[in-house]
């Protein structure tokens, strides 16, 4: 098993610290004094980049959100002059306008290297072919894993997303071995080949990398049989960086964070409080090496937890588990707080599920429905309604039992429900309307 950079990716713990510690304090100090921003922050929270004297101090310093990059849109939190930025890339916003970042050449050199890591991690090497089906454009996603392949020095198909039979050709005929694109994705691609009669087995792919969008270890399961591939999970967010801020090893335990440029911290999302090590909660990135865009202190949303003991892999780097969801698309359903992986993690054990799903929130007088419309392969019939109706049965028992609510189940005919090519956006919210 390799290790892409065994210097810095087994680091022990204490010449890491002071490695963040140096790397905080420069980054605090640049954007003091290149982000108007953040100086602004800074002094209405009274503090000074010397008031940081240890990583814990960290926490006397303001948060950055998305809606700081909205109100700076486009360039106002870049740290170097726009002649110094030789890429830019932007995020799917959630609402409104998209976030605008960018990258110097260093960072560029940064994100490639991290990259690298994280597809050695995965299991890629220089013999692989690389069969990148994110889609290429100003989204972070095919950028960063082509770059990062290409370092390790393994062949890349640059196909990106859409038109999924002819993917399936270039697979067969270029041999491809390593699939990247977001787990929805994968399944879209498992569900082609099996109409068009094809066995994964015919296929080279042995690796897949999996990122952009939660998914369950269902799923991963489901993907990893359909496919034929160990499918492993990577994490990133474009205003941070992109792909490669996380990923996990072969072990599948955890995503290691490159702390080595990135310091993690989990926070309650409601009070903003810092927790202790081993606590799920939102997780908060602050860049120690971006030139061009730093970011600190941004809330991610996403809800996880940290485990920092050393992994088997011998990697020493924190290891972040699969995401519970956001802070902000937990859904409320009649005050009980639902995340969409607990249903999919429902479905998945259930035989005759098809992985595809919807969820439909309504509100009926006061009262808050969900309805979560489920794809039945052909196993369960449509005609026979005694069957029918035992089986909604059972998927709202143990809905019910996973999430101490009761949800209505529906069926629906296999196909019914929109294929996805990139992420999947299974919560229709009615209520909102
Ligand atoms: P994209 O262009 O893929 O939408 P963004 O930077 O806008 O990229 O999205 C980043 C967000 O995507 C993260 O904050 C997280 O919520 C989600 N995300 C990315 N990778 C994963 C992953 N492996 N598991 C769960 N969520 C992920
Ligand atoms: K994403
Ligand atoms: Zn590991």
């Amino acid at each position: 098993m390799m290790i892409w950079d065994p210097d810095r990716e087994c680091m022990a713990r204490e010449p890491l610290e002071a490695l963040q510690l140096e790397e905080l304090q420069t980054t605090l100090e640049r954007v003091y004094r290149h982000v108007p921003c953040y100086q602004k922050k800074f002094l209405e929270y009274g503090v000074s980049p010397s008031d940081l004297t240890s990583l814990s101090d960290l926490a006397k310093f303001p948060f950055t959100t998305k809606e700081d990059l909205r109100l700076n849109y486009p360039y106002g939190m870049f740290a170097v002059p726009l002649r110094e930025v030789v890429r830019i890339h932007s995020s799917s916003g959630t609402t409104g306008k998209p976030t605008v970042v960018g990258y110097t050449r260093a960072d560029l050199d940064n994100w490639t290297e991290l990259v690298a890591r994280m597809m050695t991690a995965a299991g890629v090497t220089a013999d692989d072919i690389v069969h990148i089906a994110f889609g290429y454009g100003l989204f972070t996603g095919a950028f960063g894993l082509h770059y990062g392949a290409e370092r390790i020095g393994a062949s890349v198909i640059p196909i990106s997303s859409g038109n999924t039979e002819k993917q399936i050709m270039i697979m067969q005929d270029y041999q491809s071995s390593a699939l990247v694109c977001t787990p929805s994705y994968a399944l879209t691609i498992a569900d082609h080949l099996q109409k068009m009669g094809i066995s994964p087995d015919s296929l080279k792919l042995r690796i897949g990398l999996f990122g952009a969008e939660p998914w369950s270890e269902e799923m991963r399961r489901e993907i990893e049989q359909r496919l034929g591939v160990l499918a492993t999970d990577n994490f990133g967010l474009s205003e941070v960086m992109g792909p490669g801020v996380g990923g996990e090893c072969e072990y599948k335990r955890g995503m290691h964070i490159a702390e080595d440029h990135f310091l993690a911290e989990i926070i309650d999302p409601q009070t903003g409080e810092v927790l202790p090590p081993g606590s799920v909660g939102e997780l908060v990135l602050t860049t120690l090496t971006k030139q061009a865009f730093p970011m600190i202190r941004y809330r991610t949303r996403d809800i996880t937890r940290l485990h920092y003991e050393k992994c088997k892999c011998g990697r020493t780097m924190v290891r972040m588990e699969k995401t519970r969801g956001r802070s902000d698309d937990m859904l409320i359903v009649k005050g009980v707080n639902v995340f969409p992986t607990q249903i999919e993690e429902v479905l998945f054990q259930v035989e005759g599920c098809a992985p595809h799903y919807q969820l439909v929130l309504d509100r009926e007088g006061h009262t808050d429905s969900l309805e979560v419309q489920v794809e039945v392969n052909e196993k369960i019939f449509f005609d026979e309604m005694k069957k029918q109706r035992e089986f909604v049965g059972m998927v709202e028992k143990r809905l019910a039992a996973m999430l101490g609510l009761r949800a209505r189940v529906k069926l629906v005919e296999p196909s019914s429900i929109p294929r996805h090519e990139g992420k999947a956006n299974r919560v229709i919210d009615r209520r909102k309307t």
